[in-house]
């Protein structure tokens, strides 16, 4: 085994966008591709001498390929210690956790999340930092300036590592140490939720399905939901991680988990049903006959957090992306804890949990997550809500209608544009930007512009400032649209438009979401000129 130093130039274009490098499969695998990245990662964080690394993947095609690689990288940069899961797999909270429960010194997580995956489709890379959460913009602001300077990385020639077998192997002066991918991760779900009152519930008669979307949740929840809390072997379904995942997008949303939807809708289906993403992340809730919002699930688990052991003392509080609904932030007053309002992507939402100053978090992309770890995470979620069906003894429909009830209702869907021409979408965002001062008072379709601006924060914690994080427009009554391009899409340009009403407690509650959001709906539309630039007259993706 020869440590060796290569000579290469930079790849154009790696820059880590809403949750690191995502790039079709067939670019990180040209020649040198994920060589030049680590090696810039590692540069930018000073080096990985005697340091430790969490490294693990959702499984997609060239995921184990990779990690070789990545390992092969560490060790010639004189890491000490890379954990590793089991063939390769971890969940995206799963590895938060171990780089935490570990105090390792940052992570590699290998996913293109809820995007397909195989030679064809998509291949994503980040680095997440010590406290386990994906790295701030500072960091990968540098790891971008490295990508565009490398001149040389350094590897090993070895012979491929067995990533099936568990315990410690050496590579080089590096110990790699391959550990069961959901061992501690049950172990920490245990902590928080009560298990012995889930497993009475389903005992009970209660019935639930998930749906692991041949992703990585796969084998977590078999191991937490059907082994250790009783569910019926085969509640977990499509529970075998495949490299292409059944050819299908593991994106839990109505669309590509419509089986399950239609499941729900149907007069068998059962009192409970979830689906996670490719890298576990992400959770979509349903109930007998009902689908609750990302954003009203985020609320609702905030407003019953309390009922399970982990969060029996209550929130610190709570802290959504900016275009998520502002269902949680009703929640928030009425319980006097602190809201914030973030850019889009886990990222931001690390300081405030760092300081202590949130304990949930959520974003109406299907992320929901705590201060258990510093990602979003889609079996915790699940399991949040299972704890408070078992403390409360009533339906999802029930708690759902029982939010609205107290609360009133955010009516919300965010409708997507695929594949559009970026020069088209930046136009699209240019032109609305420029005349944003112009909006105020103009009236477009039933409704009229109450407010426009584009989105900036700062980071209440270290300072720092986030611009051009989406266009806001609001409109009279309340309601409000979003504009923003994707950070995680890898052809062309994927247009986000956010659609948000509310209802008061005594209004009507019971609208259809799309006929709620028609007119802001148009209104945007109009306002933005969408169908001129992009020639587009209807969403891809509604969710
Ligand atoms: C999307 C979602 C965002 C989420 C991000 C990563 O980003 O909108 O809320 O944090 O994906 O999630 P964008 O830039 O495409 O809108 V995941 O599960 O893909 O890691
Ligand atoms: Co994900």
């Amino acid at each position: 085994m020869s440590k060796v130093t290569r000579s290469c130039t930079p790849f154009s274009g790696q820059k880590p966008g809403t949750s690191g490098l995502r790039k079709k499969t067939r670019i990180f695998m040209e020649p040198g591709y994920v060589e030049t990245f680590v090696q810039s990662v590692f540069n930018a964080i000073g080096g990985v001498q005697d340091k430790t690394l969490v490294v693990g993947g959702d499984g997609r095609f060239f995921n184990a390929e990779a990690i070789q690689t990545i390992l092969r990288i560490a060790a010639a940069n004189g890491a000490a210690r890379a954990i590793v899961g089991q063939n390769g797999l971890l969940s995206t909270p799963a590895a938060s956790n171990l780089i935490r429960k570990r105090k390792a010194n940052g992570g590699l997580i290998l996913s293109a999340s809820h995007n397909p995956g195989g030679i064809d489709e998509d291949f994503g890379l980040k680095y997440n930092i010590s406290n386990g959460g994906p790295a701030p913009e500072s960091v990968t602001a540098a790891i971008f300036e490295e990508t565009s300077k490398i001149a040389e990385y350094h590897t090993l020639e070895t012979d491929d590592l067995d990533l099936e077998r568990l315990g410690e192997q050496s590579l080089g002066s590096m110990t790699v140490e391959l550990v069961d991918p959901v061992k501690d991760y049950a172990e920490l779900m245990r902590q928080l939720f009560d298990f012995g009152k889930i497993r009475d519930l389903i005992a009970g008669g209660f019935t639930l399905r998930f749906d692991a979307m041949h992703a990585v949740t796969g084998p977590y929840a078999k191991a937490i939901l059907e082994d250790e809390l009783g569910a019926p072997a085969g509640s977990v379904i499509n529970a075998v991680p495949s490299v292409d995942f059944g050819k299908g997008h593991p994106d839990p949303n109505p669309i590509w988990a419509k089986p399950l939807v239609d499941l729900v809708m149907s007069e068998h289906g059962p009192d409970f049903a979830a689906a996670s993403d490719g890298d576990g992340d992400r959770n979509m809730i349903l109930g007998k006959g009902i689908y609750v919002t990302p954003s009203d699930s985020l609320a609702i688990l905030a407003a019953n957090a309390q009922r399970a052991p982990g969060y029996a003392a209550g929130l610190a509080g709570v802290a959504r992306s900016m275009p998520t609904s502002s269902a949680c932030d009703r929640v928030a007053e009425k319980l006097g804890i602190g809201c914030y309002e973030t850019p889009t992507g886990w990222k931001f939402f690390g300081n405030l949990l760092d300081a202590g100053r949130v304990t949930l978090c959520g974003e109406e992309s299907a992320g929901t997550g705590s201060d258990h770890v510093r990602e979003k995470d889609g079996l915790w979620a699940v399991l949040l809500w299972l704890n408070i069906l078992a403390e409360r003894a009533v339906s999802v429909r029930d708690v759902l209608e029982d939010h609205w009830a107290t609360y009133g209702r955010n009516y919300y869907s965010r409708h997507d544009y695929e594949a559009v021409s970026a020069d088209a979408a930046q136009e699209m965002m240019a032109d609305l930007i420029a005349r944003l001062p112009e909006l105020e008072g103009k009236t477009a379709g039933n409704c009229q512009v109450t407010a426009a601006d584009q989105f900036s924060y700062q980071d209440p914690v270290d300072g720092s400032v986030s611009n051009n994080q989406g266009i806001r427009i609001w409109f009279a009554g309340g309601g409000r649209g979003v504009l923003r391009l994707s950070g995680t899409g890898t052809e062309g340009a994927t247009l986000r438009v956010y659609l948000e009403r509310y209802a008061p407690t005594d209004g009507d509650l019971g609208v259809e979401t799309q006929a709620a959001l028609k007119d802001i709906a148009e209104a945007v539309a109009e306002l933005s000129r969408l169908t001129h630039y992009t020639g587009r007259t209807a969403p891809d993706v509604m969710t």
